[in-house]
């Protein structure tokens, strides 16, 4: 399959092959090897000293930080031990709303240079914001994270996150010009000219949603365009949850390396964390810059290293919008195991799904991404599925839509058989008995940037 050399490096390896890649001009991206695989109490005593710094920025500069602060008594002296934030009560989404549009900020508007926004299903978008520093921190985290994901200097990035308000476009670019490949600012959509461009511009990295990647995919098998013998070799997914399952569909379709990056805009964007290409086992979140903990989400109580619950996270370094104990929905676990590449800093597993997208199906939890991981790989039906919730009596109702391979002929048994092994599959393995209907290839919309996998047509509380 085509001339692709796939590396399996160590931190070591991968420092050989940056020496012999192309030469840039001065100020492409280096390994930072010094951050990246410090010892871990001496990141501890970084973060220590970073923390009391942006506590008492918060403190100083956000009227919300402050009053909670003296609420309790707090002054920003008395954190002395990294254990003493777990005494600072949350911040939640809900702060950015009321307090819309720039009450969190720690600076004024005029020294701001850039500002995004999320738009809510509900009211107010939620509006972040970035002093000149703020960006270049977060161009350097973003080149850390593409260098990290296999991405190298000289590399043709193709970027398809979508550019605008959303973090992932400008984010990313901002990190492959940081890294010192050339970066081709595509955005969302245009299906068909993405695979053109990818093509004729030599891309060896995708940036995209791994919904999209799968809809690039698609739509190239559908011109008979094979992108397994294109030079890609590595994709850099995230902004929605995906499986493991859909990580070996995508790789197998496109022919390249999936490695999965996180982040979100309330703490800066895309490349708070991201797996390394040789591990591909569970993102590094960047401990210099953010602290990372896990809580009980119903007690807000802090649990141990491996257990599952909800992803905090306090900013370090931020300037505009430092954030305490930011509690982001997003269910995972940590781990400090050591990892494959050398990377010292600890490991975000791969994030089963958001506590506002978790369905209580008769008293079971799922989320979509455990739906997602039973479809694919199934015979005969494609990677696209929504799931539909409806109140049928005083019970929630789920119907599975999927749909079949477009390249089987679509007979009245094939659907009935279809329909049956989803519904067994999903019976056995999750514990919730759905309907499915098994819908036309194409039939399920498909995304440019996040999917969307639940549609919920239960009545809203008033
Ligand atoms: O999605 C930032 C981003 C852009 C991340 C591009 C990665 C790539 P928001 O729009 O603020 O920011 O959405 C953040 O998306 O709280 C998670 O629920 C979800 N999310 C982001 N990355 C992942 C991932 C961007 N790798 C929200 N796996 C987060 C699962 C993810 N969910």
């Amino acid at each position: 399959m085509g001339t692709k050399a796939k590396s399996k490096t160590g931190v070591a390896k991968a420092a050989v092959a940056r020496k012999s890649a192309p030469k840039r001009a001065a100020g492409a991206y280096k390994f930072e090897a010094a951050a990246e695989t410090m010892p871990r109490a001496e990141i501890a005593r970084l973060q220590l000293r970073r923390l009391k710094a942006s506590i008492k920025n918060a403190y100083d500069h956000v009227p919300l930080h402050r009053q909670r602060m003296k609420a309790l008594g707090f002054e920003p002296g008395d954190l002395k031990r990294l254990e003493d934030l777990g005494g600072l009560p949350f911040t939640l989404k809900t702060d950015l709303r009321d307090h819309y549009p720039f009450g969190l900020f720690a600076r004024p508007r005029a020294e701001l240079v850039r500002l995004h926004a999320s738009s809510g299903t509900t009211g107010k978008p939620t509006v972040v914001g970035y002093t000149a520093k703020d960006i270049a921190t977060w161009a350097g985290l973003m080149a850390r994270s593409m260098a990290c994901a296999g991405g190298r200097p000289g590399d043709v990035i193709h970027n398809a996150y979508g550019y605008g308000l959303f973090t992932g476009g400008l984010g990313a670019h901002y990190g492959a010009e940081r890294l010192g490949a050339t970066v081709v600012p595509m955005s969302g959509g245009s299906t068909e000219r993405q695979i053109v461009l990818i093509n004729d511009f030599g891309a060896r990295v995708l940036c995209a949603t791994p919904s999209y990647a799968l809809a690039i995919a698609e739509v190239a098998e559908k011109e008979g365009v094979d992108l397994r013998k294109s030079k890609l070799e590595i994709g850099i997914f995230g902004a929605e949850p995906w499986s493991e399952a859909m990580r070996r569909e995508v790789e197998a379709r496109l022919g390249l390396k999936a490695v999965d990056i996180y982040g979100l805009s309330e703490i800066m964007g895309p490349g708070v964390a991201c797996e390394c290409v040789e591990g591909q086992a569970g993102l590094h979140g960047w401990e210099d810059h953010f602290l990372f903990e896990v809580i009980d989400p119903d007690t807000g109580k802090s649990l141990k290293e491996g257990e599952s619950g909800e992803l905090v996270i306090t900013t370090l370094t931020k300037e505009a919008l430092p954030m305490i104990r930011y509690r982001t929905r997003d269910i995972t676990r940590l781990t400090t195991e050591r990892c494959v590449c050398g990377r010292t800093h600890l490991r975000i597993k791969r994030i089963t799904g958001r506590n506002d997208d978790m369905l209580i199906i008769r008293g079971v939890n799922v989320y979509p991404s455990q739906i997602e991981a039973v479809l694919v790989g199934l015979p005969d039906v494609a990677p696209h599925y929504q799931l539909v919730v409806e109140r049928k009596g005083s019970m929630d109702h789920l119907t599975v839509e999927v749909e079949i391979m477009p390249n089987v002929v679509p007979t009245n048994e094939l659907r009935r058989v279809v329909a049956e092994s989803v519904r067994h599959h999903i019976k056995s393995i999750i514990g919730v008995t759905a309907d499915v209907l098994v819908k036309e290839p194409g039939e399920i919309p498909r995304s440019m940037g996040k999917a969307v996998r639940v549609r919920d047509l239960r009545p809203k509380l008033a």
